[in-house]
């Protein structure tokens, strides 16, 4: 029988191989492929082809089959609006499975191929609607507003918004949550639905952090403080703007805060933690396929007698998609959004219980 670890070693170590060999095979079973997007075409398959295979290992080791399901459809809507047939990622997946099935080594894998058949009945259930954003904030017509000035490259406009905002009283974690997280999210949809360029969403997200870093004087906590914490984004991860809110609410709740931002490496984080003495730990990732290297910190902190018991609580899009994940990598709790990190790790401090709060 199979182990996980067995099955994460394989699709890790072997990536680029069987990457490449379920690309070769599809284009081979579909000659058409070559024709129409030639070879810089089947590059980005092969890309696209371990991008796969990363969320499928992920999805099998936590055994969390909502983290495909949620790849699968995120990955409709964008073939869907690059122009690419439905048929294309349905031969894609049976391809894999022939692959992935003609190893033996992979072959017994229940999970591995349960989960790859629940992806293909995904694929052919209905495409999601992916919603505007700007809807759900609890300030549909500043967030609007905000956000039709980003996207007209008025970055003076976006500031002058926000400043008046403030000066009439709007609380700063509102306008965090309800305007700079909506936009963003915004944002990432409308470069999912192929509406606007990689440099578009590069603009809006830079101009909202240097917006961001222009509202520091209301966030520094201005009462002492109660306790430590070292928050960071885990290995390659390079989305921060979750972590950098999640911190500064912290911040703003009279906590002592040690940002470490993007791409810290697992070391620095273990060696932050011991040297700061901090109460509590917040790791972040977005992309699934750095949960191993969350789940490497939180192991090799708890194997470490000078810091294995600190509090630590995750976040970020993997563990919003299985609410149940969090336990799986070993954390003591998650949090969705910055106002709920705060009132759990409050809760989990004061020592009353360890729980979620979702
Ligand atoms: C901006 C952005 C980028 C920027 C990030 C810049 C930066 N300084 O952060 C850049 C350009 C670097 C980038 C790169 C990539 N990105 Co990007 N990115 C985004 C975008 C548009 C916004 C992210 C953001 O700022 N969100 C706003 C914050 C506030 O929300 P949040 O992160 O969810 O955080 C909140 C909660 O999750 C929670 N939380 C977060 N962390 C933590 C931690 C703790 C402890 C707790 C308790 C809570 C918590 O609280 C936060 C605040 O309330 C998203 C769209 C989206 N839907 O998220 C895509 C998105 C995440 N990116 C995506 C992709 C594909 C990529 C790339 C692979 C693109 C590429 N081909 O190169 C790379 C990967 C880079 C890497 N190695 O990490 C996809 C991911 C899809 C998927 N299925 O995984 C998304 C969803 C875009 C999309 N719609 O398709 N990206």
């Amino acid at each position: 029988m199979l182990e996980e670890g067995d099955l994460s070693t394989c699709l890790l170590n072997e990536l680029d191989q069987i990457a490449n060999e379920i690309v070769d095979l599809h284009y081979e079973r579909i000659p058409d492929l070559y024709l129409k997007y030639g070879s810089s075409g089947k590059k980005k398959s092969i890309a696209d082809v371990k991008h796969h295979l990363i969320f499928l290992e992920n999805a099998c080791k936590y055994e969390s089959p909502e983290l495909f399901m949620a790849y699968i459809d995120w990955l409709k809507i964008l073939f869907k609006h690059l122009g690419l047939p439905s048929s294309y990622m349905l031969d894609n997946l049976d391809v894999i499975r022939e692959v992935l099935g003609s190893r033996d080594d992979l072959n017994n894998s229940k999970i591995l191929f349960d989960i790859l058949d629940s992806g293909k009945d995904r694929l052919l259930s209905d495409t999601p609607v992916l919603s505007c954003y700007l809807e759900k904030s609890k300030l549909p017509s500043l967030v609007k507003e905000y956000n039709s000035f980003l996207l007209e490259n008025d970055e003076k406009g976006a500031y002058r918004l926000i400043i008046q905002a403030v000066e009439q009283g709007i609380d700063i974690k509102d306008i965090y949550l309800n305007i700079f997280q909506c936009s963003q999210l915004e944002i990432g949809r409308l470069w999912q639905l192929n509406s606007i360029s990689v440099a578009k969403e590069h603009f809006c997200t830079a101009a909202t952090q240097k917006i961001m870093a222009q509202l520091y004087p209301y966030v520094l906590s201005r009462s002492g403080n109660k306790h430590g914490v070292v928050a960071a984004c885990v290995g390659t991860e390079l989305h921060e703007m979750g972590m950098r809110m999640v911190a500064d609410f912290f911040e703003m709740e009279g906590w002592n805060t040690c940002y470490l931002g993007a791409n810290t490496p697992v070391e620095s984080i273990i060696r932050t933690v011991a040297e700061v003495q901090a109460d509590l730990l917040l790791l972040s990732v977005t992309m699934v396929g750095h949960l191993n290297m969350l789940s490497d910190v939180i192991r090799r902190i708890r194997e470490d007698e000078r810091i294995n018991d600190i509090l630590i609580i995750v976040g970020g899009y993997p563990f919003n998609v299985d609410r149940d994940l969090w336990k799986k990598v070993g954390a003591d709790a998650y949090a969705r959004n910055a106002r709920k990190a705060v009132e759990i790790a409050d809760t989990l401090v004061d020592g009353l219980s360890r729980q979620e709060v979702s």
